[in-house]
């Protein structure tokens, strides 16, 4: 199911996706955890979930289960609140150590960078996870157009703060706005998206409008939602959740099946929409196009 780099004039605008239950059944996975279960009792809910394949999951799902904390912490309160929020106008400023500082208005973005579709698989922290088709850009794209200098190491991002429209941000627990960071290699890599939309039409509030980041092989925290502020910098941002909770939340927060949260294990998950469990994969499934990234560095010390 994993895609990438398709160029925007290969994808039809109007997807038609099989459903969650027929593909299954389409895939006859529907038998695959009886029959595992049966050679191997013991191992059956650790085995069975590897058979189940990568299906996008519904529209509904994606958008009626968020976190988006300037909202709510109630993941089902998200998309009633957002509802009449406004993302007209909505300028995106680009600063630090660029050479070519700019302030983007969304249509702009929209323009000038080609809109391809990726689906990728989020996974939460909290130990669930979702496929989701996204429209966007790399990343990578907007950083060339700004040129970094030298001295540029990590970029950091900032979210929109507007307390009249976002009741969530009455909360003291937490250090807004909300702020996330990348190294400048990772923000260079091309998995890494900013994305403007979700199963072909613009993103819904509730999942970040009218632009946030993906980050596919981190926790899903790392990928901002509503996003104002890019600017390079020479040295690593602060984040929010490093900030509220040190010990639990890193500055790179690799999706890391053999690194526990203080408090549970991410060995596994539940994907949205499935009964059984499945392993979690290390880099979240894109070891292959990541690791380099962290050749050399011991990932318990730097989650
Ligand atoms: N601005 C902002 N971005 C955010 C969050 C948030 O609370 N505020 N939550 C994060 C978390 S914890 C997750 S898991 C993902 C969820 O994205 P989704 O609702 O689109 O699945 O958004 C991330 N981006
Ligand atoms: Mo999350």
């Amino acid at each position: 199911m994993f895609r990438s780099n398709i160029p925007s004039s290969e994808i039809t605008p109007k997807h038609v996706y099989l459903s969650r239950r027929d593909f299954m059944k389409a895939a006859g996975v529907v038998g695959a955890g009886a029959l595992l279960a049966a050679c191997a009792p013991n191992a059956a809910t650790e085995t069975a979930p590897s058979v189940l394949p990568d299906v996008p999951n519904t529209l509904e799902d994606i958008t009626n289960y968020n976190n988006y904390y300037e909202f709510s912490t109630d993941k089902e309160a998200v998309a009633p609140l957002s509802k009449n929020f406004q993302t007209r106008p909505w300028d995106v400023e680009v600063s630090g150590l660029v050479n070519n500082p700019k302030t983007y208005a969304i249509e702009d973005l929209l323009k000038k960078f080609p809109q391809e579709e990726r689906i990728y698989r989020l996974r939460c922290v909290e130990a669930w996870s979702m496929v989701i088709p996204w429209m966007g850009f790399s990343l990578a794209k907007l950083l060339t157009e700004v040129e970094p200098t030298s001295d540029a190491k990590f970029v950091r991002f900032e979210a929109v703060y507007r307390p009249e429209e976002m009741p969530g941000l009455k909360s003291p627990f937490y250090d807004w706005p909300y702020q996330e960071g990348l190294r400048l290699d990772e923000a260079m890599n091309d998995l890494t998206l900013l994305a403007t939309g979700l199963y072909g039409n613009l993103l819904p509030n509730q999942s970040g409008a009218p632009l946030r980041l993906v980050v596919p092989w981190k926790y899903g925290f790392k990928s901002i939602k509503g996003i104002v502020k890019i600017a390079l910098t020479d040295t690593q941002p602060k984040t929010l959740w490093s900030t509220a909770s040190p010990n639990e939340y890193g500055f790179y927060s690799n999706v890391n099946p053999n690194v526990s949260h203080p408090r549970w294990s991410q060995s596994s998950e539940r994907r949205i929409g499935d009964l059984a469990r499945r392993p979690t994969l290390m880099f979240n499934g894109y070891e292959e196009q990541v690791a380099y990234l962290y050749d050399g560095m011991d990932l318990a010390k730097y989650y």
